[in-house]
């Protein structure tokens, strides 16, 4: 399988204009990760209701110090998100959305840390470009704002893809599969030639399965079991298992499924198989131990860790 980063060179000064005609932007000079092995993004949700974290972190103050403390912990990226993408989940407004994020995404930047932000929205990904992320990722993939493929093209970022059927509040619904891995790998296929039609260099692109987004547990499974036919699609490749429910059914006893906190091993056990399989990057909600893994990984394999 071909998961593992195809160009990790740090691009240059990128001047960047942005669609609304405000001043051109400038990313920092290294965006990426210059290392061979699976790299770890850790979540700082800035909302009240995630499924994962019950929201612990919903306070800009808590967000920027959980941050802070993944980043000591070596996260390689920190994903801030403002709107939860729980099953069933409500919008709320780009406005509040904004607000959650952008101070947040400021202060870990200036800390130092490589900043993704996890938005369907334009408006958002260029509040937090300029705040200083350096990522996009943007679980609908482009499908939920027609503004968002134009913006990351003038941005110039990173940009994460993953497979998207429909929002938070109808995904359940919309988990009908013949073939769940053929049709996956089909319709990200679409929504990755769609990025490129729109101006999105290929090697900006990284491509997500989106792990628990319109599938069922059972339907998760064949996904993770049949990663090399996303890594076929020749991006990058990025999977979120972290605490998802299909690891709580997994784990089920009696008293029906292992709570989100019940399920930071089973993760773990998943980033070693997938980072043995060379995937680019995994996001969790803990880094160190993530990183401990990744390091036995490497080392199994003859690699001295980068
Ligand atoms: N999962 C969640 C949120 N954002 N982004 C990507 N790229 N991939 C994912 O699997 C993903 C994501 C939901 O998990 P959370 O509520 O714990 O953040």
């Amino acid at each position: 399988m071909d998961g593992t980063p195809a160009d990790l060179k740090a691009k240059g000064d990128n001047p960047l204009q942005t669609p609304s005609g405000d001043p051109p932007m400038k990313v920092a000079a290294t965006t990426r990760v210059a290392s061979s092995r699976t790299l770890v993004m850790g979540v700082v949700n800035v909302t009240p209701d995630s499924f994962s974290d019950g929201g612990a972190y919903a306070t800009p103050e808590a967000a920027i110090r959980h941050g802070l403390d993944l980043l000591a912990q070596g996260a390689d990226y920190i994903d801030v998100g403002g709107e939860s993408t729980r099953p069933g989940a409500a919008r709320i407004s780009a406005a509040t959305e904004r607000d959650r994020v952008v101070e947040v995404v400021r202060a870990l930047a200036a800390a130092g840390a490589r900043v993704s932000v996890d938005t369907m929205r334009a408006e958002v990904a260029h509040a937090a470009c300029a705040a200083g992320a350096v990522l996009v990722n943007d679980v609908s993939g482009g499908c939920a704002d027609p503004e968002m493929l134009p913006a990351v093209a003038a941005l110039g970022v990173d940009y994460v893809m993953m497979h998207w059927r429909g929002p938070a509040a109808e995904m359940a619904a919309l988990a009908h599969y013949d073939d769940v891995v053929a049709e996956v790998r089909r319709e990200l296929a679409a929504q990755v030639e769609a990025a490129l039609r729109a101006g999105i260099a290929g090697d900006r692109i990284i491509v997500d399965p989106g792990i628990g987004f319109a599938k069922t547990p059972e339907q998760s499974w064949p996904v993770l079991r049949h990663l090399d036919a996303f890594a076929g699609l020749g991006h990058r490749l990025l999977v979120g298992v972290s605490r998802k429910r299909f690891l709580g059914e997994l784990l089920a006893d009696a008293a029906g499924p292992r709570p989100p906190d019940g399920r930071d091993d089973a993760t773990l056990a998943l980033t070693t198989l997938l980072a043995a399989r060379g995937v680019w990057c995994v996001r969790t909600h803990t880094v160190r131990p993530h990183l401990d893994a990744i390091a036995v990984v490497e080392r199994m394999a003859g690699r001295l860790m980068s």
